[in-house]
């Protein structure tokens, strides 16, 4: 059931049946055969610009043999040769841009964890494109202009900050740009200023709920409704522990700076996948050896065509993150596609003894047993020629005062179901509470000691 509101802009707000609003009703619940003749259109006239604009983009169609104006549906994509991470550090810092740099108005970065960063510049036109899509995340979450929005991703060449920050703004949200850190005055504020929608890392998002249990503040005294959270893998069973210590509902938001910062995908209230905002991004997911396409359904990697930005209008990006499709509607009303949340890259899979492990594994095992708190690390090393895993995860502050029979028992515990699920034998080290360090931005929980042996 949908109910029509006359907003005060003038515009009409469409709410689904749990009253959430879709921001743009128009473009998010289109008909997919409309959609699809927009996503031609804006397709075309992009590969068309780029082959002119950009000379890597030139040599590359030229080189595989495709026409730039001769695309006839969107199947014909497969036949665009890839872009990837490599391209873009290749032609550092800005020989991608499609646009000449007096219409360049904002530069931001990726974290550069994995090597040199990569620079993504935007024309006024794409800030205003990446807002709307921003203010659509927050409908998907429940957001209106009666929100109070604190942002505790991190402002700066991050687009976490920012992206929310103009996305708020753009739906009519109180907006409170606090950045990550400084935690007890964030949640200082938080209470005072009733803050109803909270961003920030999934991992940030525990730190707060912990500086928050030691301040002596309870879930009921915030105000805390939903929360949008991501740049990072979480898993369900931390969605889990974050609703029940912030008391909102939790929802996952993806994106990447290469083609757009967030607002690539988002949660509905549905959560049953997030929706892609195909209509500016195409998604495909192919094969990650060989770079075929994956028919829907079928984990693969991620790639993305940005069929509407200025500046860097990237054809069929490598994300890396692994991902499924699903074309079914979503009861939300929305026709976007739905990826599944991102379950690893092609990149942080490790193998151990032969044995490919993803952390999300781990991270599903930990969050299935009780007495242990959501903060852990993977050590990988070489002890002699054998691959040693091991787990340093934190006791929950409930159990530091339990036996040492009882400590054992939960060591052996997490020790047997991480053999059950990896068919691998890790060393498990309980730790104090408070030992792991806590993350602000993105949580780096792996470490491999293998790298550069
Ligand atoms: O992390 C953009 C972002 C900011 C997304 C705030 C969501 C919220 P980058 O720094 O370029 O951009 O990192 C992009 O982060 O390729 C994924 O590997 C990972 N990532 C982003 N969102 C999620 C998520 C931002 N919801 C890289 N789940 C991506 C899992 C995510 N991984």
């Amino acid at each position: 059931m949908r109910a029509a509101i006359w907003h005060s802009s003038g515009s009409i707000e469409r709410r689904t049946g749990d009253g959430e609003l879709i921001w743009d009703p128009y473009h998010e619940s289109m008909d997919i055969e409309n959609r699809r003749g927009l996503q031609l259109r804006r397709l075309r006239e992009t590969v068309a610009r780029v082959a002119v604009s950009v000379p890597l983009y030139s040599e590359r169609l030229r080189g595989a043999g495709v026409d730039p104006c001769g695309l006839q549906s969107i199947d014909d994509l497969r036949h665009v040769p890839f872009t990837t991470k490599d391209d873009l550090r290749d032609t550092y810092p800005d020989g991608l841009f499609a646009v000449p740099s007096e219409e360049v108005v904002r530069i931001h970065g990726s974290s550069g964890t994995r090597g040199k960063p990569t620079l993504v510049g935007y024309t006024r036109e794409d800030v205003d494109l990446w807002s709307d899509v921003m203010a659509r995340t927050l409908g998907c979450a429940g957001g209106t202009s009666h929100d109070v929005l604190q942002i505790a991703y991190g402002y700066g060449l991050f687009t976490g900050g920012l992206g929310l920050h103009y996305g708020g703004e753009r739906m009519g949200c109180t907006v409170v740009p606090m950045s990550a850190g400084n935690t007890r005055r964030q949640l200082t504020l938080m209470k005072d200023l009733g803050a109803t929608l909270l961003a920030c890392t999934p991992s940030y998002a525990l730190t707060l709920a912990e500086e928050a249990r030691e301040m002596g503040m309870a879930a009921e005294d915030l105000s805390l409704r939903s929360g949008l959270f991501g740049a990072e893998p979480w898993s369900d069973g931390m969605r889990e522990q974050i609703e029940a210590q912030l008391g909102l509902r939790a929802y996952d938001i993806y994106g990447l700076s290469e083609v757009i910062g967030p607002g690539v995908s988002a949660e509905c209230t549905a959560q049953s996948g997030l929706h892609v905002f195909d209509d500016h991004f195409i998604p495909e997911i192919v094969d990650p050896a060989t770079g075929d396409p994956m028919p829907d359904g079928e984990d693969g990697e991620l790639v993305f065509t940005c069929v509407s930005k200025r500046c860097l209008p990237l054809l069929r990006y490598r994300t890396g993150d692994i991902s499924r499709l699903d074309r079914e509607l979503c009861p939300c009303g929305r026709t976007h596609a739905r990826m599944t949340r991102i379950t690893g890259r092609t990149d942080d899979m490790l193998i151990i003894r032969g044995i490919n492990v993803f952390p999300s594994q781990i991270e599903d095992v930990l969050m299935r047993v009780a007495g242990v708190a959501p903060h852990y690390r993977i050590i990988v090393s070489r002890e002699g020629h054998r691959d040693a895993l091991e787990v340093e995860v934190e006791l929950a502050p409930e159990m530091f005062s339990d036996t040492i029979r009882g400590l054992e028992s939960l060591e052996a515990k997490i020790v047997e179901e991480l053999r059950a699920t990896l068919s691998l034998t890790a060393k498990v080290r309980l730790v104090e509470p408070h030992t792991v360090e806590r993350s602000m931005g993105k949580a780096k929980r792996v470490m491999d000691k293998r790298q550069g042996e």
